[in-house]
């Protein structure tokens, strides 16, 4: 295995590096320490071709300019939170809003857009870029200083783990998730509407129109939703249930899922023959179907269009500290918080 480090671009006088790791079977997982972003993942298809199979750009100003959130890491609170204040032990906190009056993926400024530390450890089956950030107090209106590393960590059986952790020196919430958009079609050949997913997931969660959970779980039972045994994601963006037309067709819910650990996500191009198995500890994923990416700009000179990639975020679900039903993302002041995700790149 290899790790090489190199320039990629500068911003207010930083320099903005990139990384990519490449294991004994020539699989590349490459990211910059701006967001902790992931700019590419290099696996073989079935005739042994190795394609791009995430979405993402080769200059720094692209990331800046663009707000679709490719590849970056999502902090403090992944998701949507209306109304945009919450109180913790009889203080109410506000946040900026960056999405109407909703306040988006942790809001302007925050982890995405940010430059990390960087620590490069190497193993002979594994190795690993740690991140890390120290977000001070008050930061985008999240109380307490919040000591964060996120850990890229590619080995030789082609999985590539994602891990979390934070302290706080404040109560304070925390629920980070990474954005990556897949597309095992390689190199962003085709959209994703035809990549079917398998999901272990009973109940999803409802949205409203500005689509922010409203608290309900809806059973997926003879719906769209259904991916327990396997459905291709066109079947959602060509649905009239109006939880898929409200979204701008397709998806953007959190599931919930039913098992951890236990290859409960399963995606598969079967053109391509990439299969993509998540694994992770956390009690839901966020299935966005790219409905509202924007046509107006290239990827990589691809032009880019609605349904390109597929993000599964893996994640609390979004606006529980609105819903006292859903599993809480408030973090003790010095608990640790942990979180770990696995892509593990397979052939059919
Ligand atoms: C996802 C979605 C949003 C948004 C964003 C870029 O996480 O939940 O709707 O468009 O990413």
């Amino acid at each position: 295995m290899n790790v090489t480090k190199s320039y990629f671009g500068e911003i207010h006088e930083q320099t903005v590096h990139s990384f990519t790791i490449r294991n004994n079977h020539g699989m590349e997982v490459t990211c910059i320490d701006f967001g902790c972003t992931i700019t590419k993942i290099l696996v073989p298809d079935q005739v042994g071709t190795f394609e791009n199979v995430v979405l993402g750009f080769d200059t720094l100003d692209e990331y800046v300019n663009n707000s679709s959130y490719f590849g970056s890491v999502i902090g403090r609170v992944a998701g949507r939170i209306h109304p945009p204040t919450f109180d913790l032990d009889g203080v109410t906190y506000d946040l900026p809003p960056n999405e109407g009056d909703n306040h988006l993926h942790g809001g302007p400024n925050s982890f995405h857009q940010v430059i990390w530390d960087s620590i490069i450890e190497e193993d002979s089956d594994e190795i690993k870029i740690k991140f890390s950030h120290l977000s001070p107090d008050g930061a985008c209106g999240y109380p307490g200083e919040l000591k964060v590393t996120v850990t890229y960590s590619l080995n030789n059986k082609n999985e590539l783990l994602i891990t979390y952790q934070g302290t706080a020196e404040k109560k304070t919430l925390l629920n980070i998730a990474n954005h990556s958009y897949f597309n095992l079609s390689g190199d962003g050949k085709r959209t994703i509407l035809d990549h079917e997913l398998t999901m272990k997931s009973d109940r999803f969660l409802e949205l409203d129109a500005s689509l922010l959970p409203t608290g309900a779980y809806i059973d997926v039972e003879n719906t769209t939703f259904d991916f327990r045994d396997g459905k291709k994601i066109r079947e959602g963006v060509q649905s009239n249930h109006i939880q898929n037309q409200l979204v701008g067709g397709g998806y953007d819910h959190p599931f919930l899922l039913n098992a951890n650990n236990q290859e409960e996500i399963c995606l598969v191009d079967s053109i391509s023959g990439r299969k993509l198995i998540v694994e992770t500890d956390q009690p839901s994923v966020v299935l966005y179907s790219a409905n509202m990416l924007e046509s107006n700009f290239q990827i990589r000179g691809v032009p880019s269009q609605k349904h390109l990639g597929v993000c599964l975020e893996t994640q609390y679900p979004p606006n529980a500290i609105h819903h006292q039903d859903l599993p809480s993302i408030v973090l003790d002041k010095n608990e640790v918080y942990q979180s770990r995700t696995r892509f593990k790149f397979l052939l059919v």
